[in-house]
């Protein structure tokens, strides 16, 4: 089993920096609101649960000037998304949504008028991971390519769909002829350090008339669901539509549009082009109103969070102790459920052991806690009495799955229950 003494602290900032200043607007007039320990990268999964790792400080800054949310540490990305063990295929409300998101962008290319307006649009999926949402893209009748910097999501040869297997950059979009009638970045902007150069390149990259359309987890809809667990260190920034639009207004791309999504927990789609392209609809003032009145632009509003993470480690350790000597397995080794684990300092002495459906994931150990991940069938071998959601956005999905079993279900997120 793991423990305290395999884990150490890079203290050095070899492999990390630490943030002075705010990445939307400079600032310095930055403001700790939660810290979560020292933590391990969610998913860099180990091959034995005594293998040594490194955590980092996991705290949470408020900019008290452009209101980002960011964490107090920048790890070398390079540590979490060269190999990459999250595969977004696997869940199918993942997939439904980006079928969703297809024909939404398709209907806007339908309405288009314009005398240059091509044959088929051209989208360009930054973060293409598996190549879930171009695969949608395709059936739509989009030209599609993608951008994703994990070498082990290396699409195969018959899907034809070409990946530059790059991070994103202003030189990556210099070195290649792009011109995108779309460009998408869904669930990666939050995961980039220097959002300055990544929209310089996303500028550079897009067609005159283009659209830039960007998805991230909504900082309110974490705050008001609790959802400490999606605070990991792939998550840089955690984004109301406030501090976006003063990013996106220094880069003269306007926001024109915004829409909540209820994928992961709750999501921001903003919609943005260059200046004069798009007139700016109502949702994007109406949302930032809201922002304001419901207090999120100002440092106090976030203090509360804090007691009420705190209480839900209290009440998730509670509810696991009681159960000790029960069957007890996760389903869903997602970064969040490592995040939440860690956190709340939850050992295989509470929960067994977790399945999940990615095979890159399985026979590995969720890194801090040791918890070994496995495939399906250990439900049907083990039976287990209760089934902890980890994967809780997913908890229909799951649930379905796993019906016939008979066994109780634990929901942490965003507040602990048994169902
Ligand atoms: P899921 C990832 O977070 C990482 P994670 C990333 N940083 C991010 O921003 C968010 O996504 C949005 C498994 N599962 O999607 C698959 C099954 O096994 O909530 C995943 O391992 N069977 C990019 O990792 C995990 O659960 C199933 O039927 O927190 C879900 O992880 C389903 C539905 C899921 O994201
Ligand atoms: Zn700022």
């Amino acid at each position: 089993m793991s423990g305290p003494h395999l884990l150490t602290l890079n203290e050095g900032g070899v492999d990390y920096k630490v943030v002075t200043e705010c990445r939307v607007c400079k600032g310095t007039n930055l403001k700790t609101y939660l810290d979560l320990g020292n933590a391990p990268l969610p998913n860099n999964l180990l091959g034995a649960s005594t293998e040594i790792h490194r955590v980092y400080p996991l705290r949470v800054l408020f900019c008290q000037d452009c209101c980002l949310s960011q964490l107090s540490v920048v790890v070398n990305p390079k540590l979490m998304f060269d190999q990459y063990a999250y595969h977004s295929s696997v869940s199918q409300t993942f997939k439904d949504h980006c079928a969703t998101m297809a024909q939404d962008l398709m209907d806007i290319w339908k309405k288009k008028e314009s005398p240059t307006k091509r044959v088929m649009p051209m989208v360009m999926d930054i973060a293409s991971n598996d190549g879930c949402l171009l695969r949608e893209f395709r059936k739509e009748g989009f030209t599609v390519n993608g951008v994703e910097p994990a070498k082990n999501h290396m699409l195969p040869f018959e899907d034809l769909i070409p990946v530059i297997h790059e991070y994103w950059s202003e030189s990556l979009a210099n070195a290649y002829t792009i011109n995108a009638d779309f460009i998408t970045a869904t669930n990666v902007f939050a995961h980039v350090d220097d959002l300055d150069d990544f929209l310089r390149g996303v500028k550079k990259a897009l067609r005159p008339d283009g659209v830039f359309v960007v998805e991230v987890p909504y900082l309110q809809d974490l705050m008001l669901g609790n959802q400490y667990d999606t605070i990991y260190h792939e998550h840089l920034s955690y984004f109301l539509l406030t501090p976006l639009k003063h990013l996106f207004d220094l880069h003269s791309l306007p926001i024109f549009r915004v829409e909540r999504q209820k994928i992961h927990g709750g999501s921001l789609r903003i919609y943005a082009a260059k200046a004069g392209v798009h007139e700016v609809e109502p949702s994007v003032e109406q949302l930032l109103n809201h922002e304001r009145l419901m207090g999120y632009t100002k440092f106090n509003h976030y203090q509360v969070f804090k007691k009420n993470v705190e209480q839900e480690r209290r009440d998730l350790q509670k509810m696991l102790m009681g159960l000790v000597g029960k069957k007890v397995m996760g389903y869903g080794a997602s970064a969040k459920g490592a995040s939440l684990l860690n956190y709340c300092g939850i050992t295989p002495f509470q929960i067994q052991s977790i399945v999940d459906d990615t095979p890159d994931k399985q026979g590995k150990f969720v890194p801090g806690c040791g918890i070994p991940i496995v495939d399906f069938s250990h439900f049907e071998k083990e039976r287990p009495d209760y089934i902890v959601l980890l994967a809780w956005n997913f908890a229909d999905e799951l649930i379905k799955k796993t019906k016939h079993l008979g066994a109780k279900y634990i929901i942490p997120i965003p507040w602990v229950r048994v169902i």
